[in-house]
Formats: structure tokens, sequence, C-alpha cells
């Protein structure tokens, strides 16, 4: 393993001043040590902008490199294809290996993508090269010198992470204490629309949903980071006499924002769009999203949803839920969460597999 000091300072010796990317618990180290450092880490909303990002660096002058996990190659293939190898762009990306070597230890979401990286970078004829678990600092520069390499042919090299191969750093986040605890929020909503059709994001969201509401008219959606409220919509205008409520993420709704505006403009009336917001991606270890500095409330109003307010209390919760049932949507409701304590409870996926919750959701719906 490699420290995530010692990840950060080689890149930096070979001129790698800047990154961005969107968080894989595989990156939390580097990405924790870089945040410490204004103007060093650039949180972007989905992989793909993460790329563009570097790619305006390297238009700059700057080397930059990225971090995401293999699930967001599908954010990033295009810029990568016709931005990054179009245009010969020198930028480094370094890509962690879910569901990899053994899709089988892994959450089920990763099981096409882990197998499939390798080929999918073969596919488009990008180099890559593997961090392994076990190798150390002397292994991390030889793989750089190998990206050297790359670059100075103009390619765009990929380093695929094995888990465990770049060690934890603590997040510095500033802690805060307005907001609910996310469980409680998820009950609060949840128990004010007991008939509702419910659609939660990905990460603890989910795995919080399963603990204190599970039900079966619940589609617990692991992975497609950022489109529980596009599956929502999809929902709502199939079921208009069923109240949908989405249970999105502050990093998850960041990460597909453009969902508002066809939420907004399809203006399904039955679709209630809740978003938890802790102002930091939880699930993979707590790094900063940019929501400290949006207003998801300002922006759903100004795409065309009926109503739209933030939450930080039990009362307004329910007062919320219930205004918004009783008027035409779609509805925003923005929840100040507080960071989770204690131990996160299980996958839904653990006591059922995503067939179980596909079918059980899909009967729920025609009762
Ligand atoms: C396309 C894609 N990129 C990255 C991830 C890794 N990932 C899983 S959950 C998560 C954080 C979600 O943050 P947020 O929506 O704010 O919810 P929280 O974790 O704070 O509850 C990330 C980055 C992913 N699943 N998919």
């Amino acid at each position: 393993m490699i420290s995530a000091q010692d990840f950060c300072d080689l890149l930096a010796g070979h001129g790698f001043t800047l990154a961005s990317g969107v968080p894989c618990s595989h990156f939390g180290g580097p990405i924790a040590h870089l945040s410490t450092q204004p103007g060093r880490y650039v949180p972007a909303p989905n992989e793909g902008s993460a790329l563009a990002v570097a790619a305006g660096a390297a238009l700059g002058g700057q080397r930059a490199y990225v971090m995401l996990q293999n699930s967001g190659l599908g954010n990033l293939i295009n810029p990568l294809t016709s931005l990054v190898m179009t245009y010969k762009l020198p930028i480094l990306t370094f890509t962690s290996l879910r569901g990899w070597p053994d899709p089988a230890t892994d959450e089920p979401q990763h099981a096409v993508m882990g197998p499939a990286t390798p080929g999918l970078l073969d596919s488009v004829d990008a180099p890559y090269h593997t961090l392994y678990a076990q190798n150390g600092v002397e292994e991390f520069s030889v793989v750089l010198e190998k990206a050297e390499k790359d670059l100075a042919e103009q390619r765009a090299p990929f380093v695929l992470v094995e888990r465990g191969a770049i060690g934890k750093a603590t997040a510095a986040n500033d802690p805060h204490t307005d907001g609910l605890p996310a469980a409680e929020a998820i009950r609060l909503v949840t128990a004010a629309a007991p008939q509702a059709a419910v659609v939660a994001t990905t990460g603890f969201t989910g795995r919080d949903t399963f603990a204190v509401a599970d039900a079966p008219g619940t589609f617990y959606m692991q992975g497609s980071m950022g489109h529980a409220s596009s599956i929502g919509l999809g929902v709502a205008l199939t079921h208009p006499e069923r109240t949908v409520v989405v249970l999105d993420g502050d990093g998850a709704l960041l990460m597909h924002l453009g969902a508002l505006s066809m939420i907004g403009s399809e203006a399904p009336a039955n679709l209630i769009h809740v978003v938890l917001d802790n102002r930091v991606h939880e699930s993979t270890g707590g790094q900063a999203t940019t929501s400290a500095t949006t207003s998801f409330p300002d922006v759903a109003m100004a795409t065309g949803y009926a109503s739209a307010v933030v939450c930080d209390h039990e009362d307004a919760v329910q007062a919320a839920m219930a205004r918004a049932q009783a008027a035409s949507g779609p509805h925003l409701i923005c929840i100040k969460t507080l960071p989770r304590t204690g131990t996160i409870p299980p996958r839904a996926t653990n006591a059922l597999s995503t067939l179980d919750i596909r079918d059980r959701f899909q009967s729920n719906l025609q009762q």
C-alpha cells in the first residue's frame, strides 16, 4: 500500500499540481489530503466534468489528474473519446476497480463493470497500467514512468487501482450541526406518505431506508448514481394515481442536475423529490460536495417545480410532506441532514436480490 501523502507527493513531483474527480472510497485518502490545501482538488459533479476540468487545465498549461470509481466510466467515456483523445490532451486518470477481480465479492451493481473495465479501455485504445494492493511507492514510481511514456506519445493513460492500494486519510470537512439524522428524516418522510412508491438513491440512503422503512413499494437503486429522480419521473408518469417519493442525496442530485429541468418540464403532479443534503458524499467517506454553495430549492423553482422548501427539523418535514400531498407537484423538499454516527445498516441486497427488488416493486405498482 502507498500512503495518501506519498501518492499525492509523487504526482506533484511529476508536475501534476491539480486534481479533480468524483469520490470512490479507494481514493478517500488522496482526496482528503489534497482538500487540506486550497486549489489542489476540484470536486466535480460527475466523472465527465472531472475529466473536462483536467482537460481545461491541460489547455491552460497545467498538468492534471482525475480520480473516479469505474462505475463512473460511463459518464467519462464521451469527453475521453471526443475531447481528450481527439485533441490529444495529456490527462492521467486513476480508476478504482470495484467488482474486480471477483465480482461475487462486491455489490451487485459492480458485477458488469468490474470485469468489463479493462476491455472497455481496450475498446477505445486507452493505455492502462495497474496499481495493486501490495504495491508500494517504488512500484507506483514505475507505473508513473510507464504513464509518462504514454503521455509523451500524446496518449491519455489510465491507472487501474485495486482496493487497498492507497492508504486512507481523515476527511477535513467542517462538521455541521444543523439538521436531522438521515435515518430520522427518511422515517418521517415515508411515514407521512405510507402509500407512496419510493425510489431510494444509491449508498447509505438506501441502507437507511431498508433499515427504517422497508416496503414492497420501495425501489432500492444501488448504482446508477444521480438517476433516482429520473426513475421517479418515469414511475410517476406511468402511475399518475400514485404518489411517488424520490429519496435523493446532494451528491447524487448534483451529478445529473439537468434532471431537475426535465422534471420541471414534464411537471408530474404526483412527484415529491426529497433531497437529503448532508453536504458530503458520505457513502464514500465524507468527501465534500458543492451543495454548500448551491440552493436546491432555488434551482428547482427556476426549472419549473411547483414548490420547493428547505427543512431542518421534524415539524417542518411533516408540514412539507402534508403540503406536498395536498397540492399538485412536482415538489422539492430539501432536508438538511447530519453526518451519520454509529454503524451503517446493511444493504437491501444483503437480504433481497436485485430481481426481488424489481419484482416486488413492479407488482406493488400494479395493485
Ligand atoms: C457514477 C458513479 N460515481 C461514483 C460512485 C460512487 N459513489 C457511491 S455513493 C456516492 C456518494 C453519494 O453521495 P450523496 O448522494 O451525497 O449521498 P450520501 O453518500 O451523502 O448519503 C458515490 C460517490 C457511483 N456509485 N457511481
